[in-house]
């Protein structure tokens, strides 16, 4: 089977890719739908940027964000909210949307209260602080125990459906990205289904020296099928009709 493609739909002034292209709700609206006809599994409506650096958003303002959004989407695929916030997870899980996107890794009892299910991203610090320095003696092993962890209390509060997401470029330099991304047996191994987002991320640039964020297509789809050839059964991504295609190569050579 090929891997799925969550699309992104980030409906923020400040997103590092498409900030500002889609706070408008009419037009969030049609690019979220014209994901779906571009193949998206999921499409993943964001109100609060996770970018390095980023400003908080208060609760209020996301939720005029994000709601009216999802609520549009929902009947037409399947929506997941990227918050970590749970009264945000919470409001868009009622207006429609069935899987809650959760860099916080911190938001499993709302998605165990509505049915839905769970993403849990491993990160270290805030937006703010996160890529001051970050450390790790063995990067894979960290992150994978912390998923693990996660997965485990998640499973315990009732939640059905989880994923797990090593977060690369939360907390991670260059070569913890490309380490995660060799050794993502390991995260596979644990049994948990296992989401990659690498779309168009600072390492792709940095590693082709310098690209700007709407030109690193082929790093994000070079990535994106080492993840999935790697077994990682979703992938995040921008580019969705481009890496709709690379997910079903990806899936007609594996089975
Ligand atoms: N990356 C971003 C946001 N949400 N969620 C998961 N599960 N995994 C990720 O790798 C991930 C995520 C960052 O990308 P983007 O949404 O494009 O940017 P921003 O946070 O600036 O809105």
């Amino acid at each position: 089977m090929a891997p799925l493609v969550m699309g992104v739909l980030n409906v923020t002034p400040d997103s590092f890719s498409d900030g500002g292209r889609f706070v408008d709700p009419e037009r969030a609206v049609a690019h979220g739908l014209s994901l779906a006809v571009d193949g998206a599994d999921v499409v993943d409506v964001g109100g609060e940027s996770t970018r390095p650096g980023a400003a908080p958003v208060d609760e209020a303002e996301e939720l005029r964000r994000v709601v009216p959004v999802v609520e549009a989407l929902a009947p037409h695929v399947r929506v997941s909210i990227d918050t970590t916030k749970a009264a945000v997870a919470a409001a868009a899980l009622k207006a429609g949307a069935t899987l809650v996107n959760d860099v916080s890794a911190s938001l499993y009892e709302v998605a165990a209260a509505g049915g839905a299910g769970w993403v849990a991203m491993h990160r270290k610090g805030d937006p703010r602080s996160m890529q001051v320095a970050p450390r790790y003696d063995d990067v894979v092993a960290e992150v994978t125990a912390f998923l693990v962890e996660r997965a485990e209390v998640a499973r315990q509060a009732g939640v059905g459906e989880i994923w797990v997401d090593p977060g690369i470029g939360f907390a991670k330099l260059a070569r913890h990205n490309l380490l995660l991304l060799r050794h993502l047996d390991t995260l596979v191994a644990t049994g948990f289904g296992v989401l990659v987002g690498t779309s168009r991320k600072s390492f792709l640039g940095a590693l082709a020296g310098g690209t700007p964020p709407d030109d690193r297509l082929e790093g994000s789809l070079a990535t994106a099928v080492v993840a999935m050839a790697r077994g990682a059964a979703m992938v995040r991504a921008h580019d969705v009709a481009a890496t709709v295609q690379a997910a079903r190569l990806v899936g007609s050579v594996a089975s």
